[in-house]
């Protein structure tokens, strides 16, 4: 085993540095960075400490990308953009790199930790640097489409993206009104969205078993109300809610109980856990995890001990729309390698930027659950539909 250390000016930039002499399989051993009082060059460097094992390939999982569906027709474009805009999976290579080398040993979280600031460093360069051909060139109201878009927070690479097909596929081109540009790219924007499907049919051996993963008053506690209630999702089922917040289930939990005759359960140990996964009879069992910054130390350990011993058929997880993108983008690579099945959106209320929906579902590349839109249980609940979504991106009511 080699070590070695290089530096660089920004963390990526070491990276690469190592990536060109020992290829991908690196491992991280440590980052840090030096102040430019201690560099000869006078400004600030970032220094890592890498090894390689030549004798043992990282294993490679690969997290699939999302394909657009085939055009029909092709038009020609303006000079200035003919090339196709370029598949963006950068996201999924972050994930899949972390994927990749996740490390067995508890104590081998710090590793996690020192990936995650890597990480940050890689997602704040993919929120700035598009590798797209900006659409500027396109017709007045393609642009104006696109702006408005981003003006709702949606990114720039996606925004640029979806009116380059709006472009290719809108009939009448370049002389095309702008209702015409808008239904061209809610045609694109319905075909993002994947619906998780509730109605699979879980194993008749076991009970069905959902486990609640999210940042700290992301909704958790909430949505698990509302899938308990809702018609559609488990409302005609008999639930337990396992609440395994170290204060205790909350008052709306408890209310929530009363009044919809759904049993819940305390269990803040994990030997009491699985105990109580070892005897409940219920069909669903809705496993909810306690609030904690999903950055803290251990944190990640302890909610794979929760799935080792749960063993979810389900885990959802829950990303609240009032979140910065690139805040979510974070917490939801780290909750990826809990293997997810699906995302619930939670306040969609609250937020002036729709279009951070389509980022998110376009990065991720997972099924939506259920969209939350306000806090009362047994009515702010949708099951996931683009035209929800399209609606608020447009302000408009239009279902084309
Ligand atoms: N406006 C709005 N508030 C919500 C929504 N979902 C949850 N909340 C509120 O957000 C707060 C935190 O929710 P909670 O479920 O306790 O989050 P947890 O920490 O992830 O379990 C509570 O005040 C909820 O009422 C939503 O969709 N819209
Ligand atoms: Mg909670």
């Amino acid at each position: 085993m080699k070590v070695k250390t290089f530096t660089g000016n920004s963390l990526s930039e070491a990276i690469v540095k190592a990536k060109q002499e020992f290829g991908s399989n690196i491992i991280l051993l440590e980052s840090k960075q030096i102040p430019a009082s201690r560099t000869k060059t006078g400004t600030k460097l970032s220094q890592i400490t890498v090894s390689v094992d030549p004798e043992q390939p990282v294993p490679q999982k690969h997290v699939e990308a999302w394909a657009p569906p085939r055009l029909e027709q092709q038009k020609t474009q303006p000079q200035s953009s003919k090339s196709q805009p370029k598949q963006n999976d950068d996201f999924n290579k972050v994930i899949h790199d972390i994927l990749s080398r996740k490390p067995k040993e508890k104590d081998q979280e710090n590793k996690i930790l020192e990936e995650l600031a890597l990480l940050k460093e890689q997602i704040s360069q993919l929120q700035t640097k598009s590798d797209i051909e900006p659409a500027d060139s396109l017709p007045q109201f393609y642009i104006e489409v696109r702006n408005e878009m981003m003006d709702k927070g949606m990114q720039q690479k996606l925004a640029d993206r979806l009116i380059r097909r709006a472009y290719a596929l809108t009939e009448n081109g370049p002389s095309a009104g702008k209702q015409e540009v808008i239904k061209s790219v809610i045609l694109e924007l319905k075909n993002m969205l994947k619906k998780y499907n509730f109605k699979r049919t879980a194993s008749k051996k076991r009970n069905r078993v959902v486990l609640m993963v999210g940042g700290t008053g992301s909704g958790k506690t909430t949505s698990a109300m509302k899938l308990a209630a809702h018609q559609e999702i488990f409302g005609k089922k008999d639930v337990l809610v396992v609440s395994t917040d170290l204060y205790g289930p909350s008052e709306a939990l408890k209310a929530f109980s009363k009044m919809n005759g759904t049993e819940i359960l305390e269990k803040k140990r994990v030997d009491e856990l699985e105990q109580l996964m070892k005897t409940a009879r219920q069909e669903v069992i809705i496993v909810d995890t306690p609030g904690q910054s999903p950055f803290s130390p251990n944190y990640l350990s302890k909610l794979e001990e929760y799935v080792k011993v749960v063993k979810p058929s389900d885990v959802f997880l829950v990303l609240p729309m009032t979140s910065d993108l690139k805040d979510m983008y974070l917490s939801a690579a780290l909750y990826m390698l809990l293997k997810p099945a699906a995302i619930i959106i939670t306040k969609f209320d609250e937020t002036a930027q729709p279009g951070k929906f389509f980022s998110i579902i376009d990065e991720l590349k997972l099924p939506v659950a259920a969209i939350a839109d306000g806090k009362r249980i047994f009515i702010d609940l949708q099951m996931p539909n683009a035209d929800y979504a399209i609606q608020k991106l447009f302000d408009t009511n239009r279902s084309a």
